[in-house]
């Protein structure tokens, strides 16, 4: 069956300036989609309305339209959606509406899929040093506000790194580890003019320098924020604070990168970390922070060169490159508005959110108010808020942990109420199953949030899917936020723990995604001709070979025991999703290549004797014979 399926994908043959092409040619088509969301209403009800025959009836009120997450075969979905995969280390890609996992991106881990860890390529970028890491937050690059298209980049909580992903590609090409820092948590690109920047958030604080003194003062422990370039991946430079810094956010004019601040008491215990009624907002001021640097006022800390801004509370530069707007004690997320005006803190301790007005945080750093007077609403939510999310209406979304709600409020009503009015800024409340971390709703972190989908992103799903043993899937539930009343349409197991997700219009990834690779892009390409067995040392081989279905440029490969083998192979199939692997038994290579790509791997020749090598995608009716004689003579 499968191989059926293969051949017929093989015999969809594009020809080369149609691989070359954008996706977006393939739009027409799928205008029939709007056709089928216009008509749904009309021609599908009744069927709609048939198949529930014999099920209870729902209320009166509900209309019998098919359903919206609904996106029949063939189909494409409206939105790319981003996810982090926490544990795993990955980041994945899922259709939104349908919640279907389209691909998984490995970032911080090991993944044979794609040979990541395993090419000579992968090993450059991830390096040796850890095989562990724990994605939280994927954010876009922006130019001006909105995605670009360029880049997605991913934290490593675990061990303080930062990676980006190439999007035309969807694959990781740079990783970058902060030093100074551990837990680096809240991640936010620069939105404008464009990025630029991409602000990294420690949350865990420390001695700095970190090598073994202070470790029992705690007066002596600070936190960082570290800028990096999202371009070059380079370091540009850090900020020491005092206390923590959780989550992370960006305004939508280049001026300001922000963190929550939950530990200003530095305390070691949960039961310190509290003690405090109020924490705060810290808020970066970027151009008084680079003209610090500019003028010398930075230091650097231990082995790294990186300039350090000293923005701690002591600091002379306090108040004038790094305030702190105080909330009430221990907040989580801050999100920044898509029209660009609030940055809104999730009290998560506290039943509030907290509105902070960007134009007045401009009159703070002008010394024209104090920080406390930047805060313009402060809403009562429900118990544990933790993030919020916008429509681009005006309304906001957050989640509440601990009720197990996502609520919909609506922001100048929230404002008017802390001016005095007697309005109720919340608009509507919807169960969740159960304890939800972050939201996201459809391009809500862009000035162009469409107020379509949102989802619910549920750290618990109890008893909503068939049991599995101990460790359940977590549950992302997802909503139609398009009128007044927000409207559960799906639950969707996934494999713990994504943290948070970023929904995108696709016609942002599909004006730039690749078809086949481009083989320019490596210049150690093999030809038809030039496959070869070379020895280029006393005990080292470089093989050169070819993929092209069904065969391999090589049906043997001839070394010696210990041979250092370094394999270059290119796929010179040009069809779309004609893919080759590379396997080699008892040598631990088990690597991709996909069409128009190169890519090489190094193992050491083992025990004398036979073994085969062999294709482990399944590409044609001859797949099983796309096989070599890896043959091992003794030294
Ligand atoms: S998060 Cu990382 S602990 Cu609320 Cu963004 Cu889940
Ligand atoms: Cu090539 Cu299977």
């Amino acid at each position: 069956m499968a191989e059926k399926q293969k051949e017929s994908k093989v015999s969809k043959e594009v020809s080369k300036d149609k691989a070359e092409s954008s996706y977006l040619e393939y739009l027409p088509k799928l205008s029939r989609r709007g056709f089928l969301a216009a008509a749904g209403i009309g021609a599908l009800a009744g069927l709609t309305g048939c198949l529930r025959l014999g099920e209870e009836k729902k209320p009166a009120a509900a209309p019998a339209a098919p359903p919206k997450h609904e996106v029949p075969p063939g189909e494409w979905d409206e939105y790319y959606g981003f996810w982090s995969g926490g544990h795993s280390g990955e980041v994945r890609i899922l259709g939104v509406p349908s919640m279907r996992i389209l691909k998984r991106i490995p970032v911080f881990n090991f993944d044979c899929t794609t040979g990541w860890g395993i090419t000579e390529q992968s090993r450059k970028i991830m390096g040796t040093k850890y095989q562990t890491g724990d994605t939280h937050h994927v954010h876009l690059s922006y130019t001006d506000g909105t995605y670009d298209g360029r880049y997605a980049y991913v934290n490593d909580k675990l061990h303080a790194r930062l990676a980006r992903i190439r999007l035309d590609y969807m694959e990781v090409d740079a990783i970058v580890e902060l030093p100074n820092a551990q837990g680096t948590h809240g991640i936010f690109p620069q939105r404008a003019p464009r990025t630029g920047y991409v602000f990294c958030n420690s949350e865990f604080q420390l001695p700095q320098p970190n090598d073994g003194r202070n470790m029992d003062v705690r007066d002596k422990y600070y936190g960082m924020h570290t800028a990096v370039d999202g371009e070059t991946m380079e370091l540009k430079w850090q900020v020491m604070t005092d206390g923590n810094q959780d989550l992370c956010a960006t305004d939508y004019k280049g001026k300001y990168s922000m963190a929550t601040c939950y530990n200003s008491e530095k305390g070691f215990t949960l039961e310190d970390m509290m003690a405090k009624d109020r924490d705060y907002l810290i808020v970066f001021n970027i151009s008084r922070i680079e003209k610090a640097i500019k003028n010398g006022e930075y230091m650097s800390i231990g082995d790294s060169p990186i300039p350090v801004v000293d923005g701690r509370m002591t600091s002379p530069l306090f108040g004038e490159a790094v305030i702190h707007i105080p909330v009430p004690k221990s907040p989580h997320g801050v999100n920044v508005s898509p029209d660009g005006k609030y940055a809104i803190c999730s009290g998560k301790l506290s039943p509030t959110c907290t509105v902070v007005d960007l134009a007045k945080v401009d009159d703070v750093f002008a010394g024209k108010l104090k920080p406390e007077e930047a805060i313009v609403a402060q809403p009562e939510l429900g118990l544990g808020p933790l993030h919020t999310v916008f429509d681009g209406r005006g309304n906001a979304y957050t989640s509440i942990y601990i009720d197990s709600v996502v609520c919909k409020w609506n922001i100048e009503k929230a404002i008017r109420q802390y001016k005095g009015e007697k309005v109720d800024p919340i608009v509507d409340k919807i169960d969740i199953h159960y304890q939800v971390g972050h939201v996201n709703a459809s391009m809500s972190e862009t000035k162009e949030a469409d107020g379509r989908y949102l989802v619910s992103l549920n750290k618990f799903s109890k008893d909503r899917f068939l049991p599995v043993g101990p460790l359940h899937p977590d549950n992302d539930q997802l909503i139609d936020i398009s009128g007044e009343k927000m409207v559960l349409l799906k639950d969707e197991p996934v494999w713990p723990e994504p943290h948070d997700c970023v929904i995108v219009k696709r016609d942002v990834i599909l004006s730039v995604i690749k078809r086949v690779d481009d083989p320019n892009r490596y210049p150690n390409r093999v030809g038809p001709d030039d496959n070869r067995v070379e020895r280029v040392g006393e005990r080292k081989v470089n093989v050169y070979m070819t993929s092209q279905a069904p065969k391999f440029g090589l049906t043997e490969i001839r070394v010696k025991e210990g041979d250092e083998v370094t394999v270059t192979i290119t796929n010179l199939d040009t069809i779309e999703d004609l893919s080759h692997g590379f396997a080699i038994p008892k040598h631990d290579v088990n690597m991709l290549i996909n069409p128009g790509q190169t890519q090489v791997v190094k193992f050491t020749a083992g025990k004398p004797g036979v073994y085969w090598y062999f294709c482990t995608w399944f590409c044609h009716a001859l797949h099983l014979e796309m096989r070599g004689r890896l043959l091992v003579e003794p030294r």
